[in-house]
């Protein structure tokens, strides 16, 4: 497999943990966001929205989205598995990526910021206090459902830590006060102590900078 991936994606970060925790055999390409080559082709003939990661499967097919890919390779590769069996986890586990996919990273991803600050002239300031607002919202919830056991849903890592440890990096290099969340950082700490979690960092991507 091949994942187009720029470093400090907190998409393109969640699938490579996953490849590394199931040992997938893959190649990344480093896609540069900041000399804008995921919105021109040829990158945008493999992905139409213009955002990474991308991922070519070993049939040289395309996927978008990294829930969809974190889908595809946990049926292609189901260990270690990443979901729980029974329905209500499953759906708890869904729940709580969600509130990081779509409630928290979609707010504070550079498209939305650099429009904020660009379209819109709002001041460097206050979209700081943008950024800070939805993810305080966003982690407060999850701080009050989480307990590191030493990891979001016990002893197995989880798809919930997949989410967590990137927009937990991601909260960090702004600086954010995790005070407030020490379940959180503490689970963020024991997975980044795992090869997985390490190795997928921005700083492991080759283009890092
Ligand atoms: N829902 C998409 C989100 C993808 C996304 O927003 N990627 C960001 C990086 S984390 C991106 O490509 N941003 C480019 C930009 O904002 O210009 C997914 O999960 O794959």
């Amino acid at each position: 497999m091949k994942l187009y991936s720029y470093h400090r994606s907190s998409a393109a970060y969640r699938v490579r943990i996953a490849l590394n925790l199931k040992k997938v055999a893959h190649t990344i390409v480093p896609v540069n966001l900041l000399a804008g080559e995921h919105t021109q082709a040829p990158y945008t003939n493999k992905q139409p929205q213009g955002l990474v990661p991308c991922l070519e499967t070993d049939n040289g097919q395309f996927l978008s989205q990294s829930g969809a890919m974190l889908q595809y390779i946990e049926a292609l590769y189901p260990q270690p598995q990443l979901q729980p069996n029974d329905a209500f986890e499953a759906a708890q586990v869904r729940s709580m990526i969600d509130l990081i996919a779509c409630d928290i990273h979609p707010l504070d991803n550079l498209r939305v910021l650099k429009y904020l600050t660009q379209t819109l002239n709002v001041s460097d300031d206050d979209k700081m206090t943008w950024y800070f607002h939805w993810i305080n919202k966003g982690f407060n919830a999850l701080e009050s459902q989480l307990k590191a056991t030493p990891y979001s849903l016990g002893e197995k890592v989880s798809l919930v830590d997949v989410y967590l440890v990137p927009q937990v990096y991601n909260a960090l290099r702004f600086k954010l006060d995790m005070t407030p969340y020490p379940n959180i950082l503490a689970i963020y700490n024991n997975c980044s102590k795992l090869a997985a979690f390490d190795n997928a960092k921005p700083e492991s991507q080759i283009d890092f900078k």
